[in-house]
């Protein structure tokens, strides 16, 4: 049985969490296993805290599905405080630091290229109709560590819909505000600002490529990327560009920051991909953030069975 038991540590943390966080949580895994069908998961995994009856309900899980999928959330504290968000700088810490006081509202988000609606909208009126839903997601960093995040926000495919892109859009590309009064790390030459990604159409179009506004029940916080970012959870998380206020659609392959700084390392796919490895370290294995010990990487994150269709035919050692 490959279902860790819980450690005194892991007791601790659940119990340090705010009462009615946890209750929210509580509510988000059992709301979110039901949205995504994931009835395969035990019951007792998701929704025990410290009972000794989560550890073994008789049953084998890792038999019938990857050993991940049970997996506990990653503590709100940790998600809110350990980011990637080079905007507000580069040390893990410093973007819950520098992004404090940054200003979300109002928003306005540029619509463009290939695309019927195009134009200027305040974030509430695109997502206006939108229906939004809790959806728990692993988030897998090009650099070995990996959170376990419910986030909340809508299938990108539903904006992408009501925007209605032309036939002649093949691609979407997303572009982070650029503020460098508000944004200190914007300051410095680590990127090219403003931060860049993007998919290809169908790729933007898969049911799992997701817009978060909030996690474990609140609205974003501005080192998560507010007031809204991408998360593409098959993809290594540079992919999951944050604090969007540009949307284009495109004929051909768009620019993406890590590519623009790095082509040797970081590709436009970017899938996660234990059999690659970055050129300077193995990709195999990951850390989860509030574990020791390391876990497998996962092909495409282990979503493998939802988005390899989407590469059917391609070289995935030449587009990585
Ligand atoms: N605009 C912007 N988006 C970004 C980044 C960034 O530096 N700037 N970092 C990326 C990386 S490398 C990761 S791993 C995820 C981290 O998201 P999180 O801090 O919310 O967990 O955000 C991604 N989105
Ligand atoms: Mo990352």
């Amino acid at each position: 049985m490959l279902i860790k038991s819980r450690s005194t540590h892991d007791c601790l943390e659940s119990e340090v969490t705010d009462h009615s966080l946890y209750l929210q949580r509580r509510r988000f895994m059992e709301v979110s296993a039901r949205g995504l069908g994931l009835a395969a998961i035990a019951p007792s995994l998701l929704l025990s805290a410290c009972s000794d009856a989560a550890t073994d309900d008789g049953r084998d899980q890792a038999s019938s599905q990857p050993a991940q999928a049970a997996d506990e959330l990653t503590p709100y504290k940790d998600v809110t405080s350990y980011n990637n968000f080079y905007e507000f700088g580069l040390g893990k810490s410093d973007p819950a630091k520098y992004a404090a006081d940054f200003k979300v509202k109002p928003w306005s988000v540029k619509v463009e290229g290939a695309v019927e609606k195009a134009g200027t909208f305040d974030l509430e009126d695109l997502l206006k109709g939108v229906q939004q839903e809790e959806r728990i997601y692993r988030l897998r960093c090009v650099e070995a560590w990996s959170m376990v995040i419910p986030w909340y926000g809508f299938a990108l495919s539903d904006l992408i819909n009501k925007l209605k892109p032309t036939s002649a859009a093949k691609y979407v590309q997303f572009e982070t505000l650029y503020d460098p009064a508000q944004m200190p790390g914007q300051k410095g030459r680590a990127l090219d600002w403003p931060y860049v990604e993007g998919l290809r159409l169908d790729e933007a179009m898969h049911p799992l490529a997701f817009m978060a506004t909030g996690l474990y029940g609140k609205d974003l916080l501005g080192q998560n990327g507010a007031p809204f970012r991408l998360v593409v959870p098959w993809k290594y998380g540079f992919k999951s560009i944050k604090s969007i206020v540009v949307i284009r659609f495109t004929e051909t392959e768009p620019a993406t920051s890590w590519n623009l700084a790095n082509p040797r390392e970081y590709g436009f796919y970017a899938n996660v991909n234990p059999k690659v490895n970055h050129p300077r370290w193995s990709q195999r294995k990951e850390r989860r953030i509030g574990e020791f010990r390391k876990r497998p990487t996962l092909a495409f994150n282990g979503y493998g069975d939802q988005v390899a269709g989407l590469y059917q035919g391609m070289d995935l050692k030449r587009y990585f």
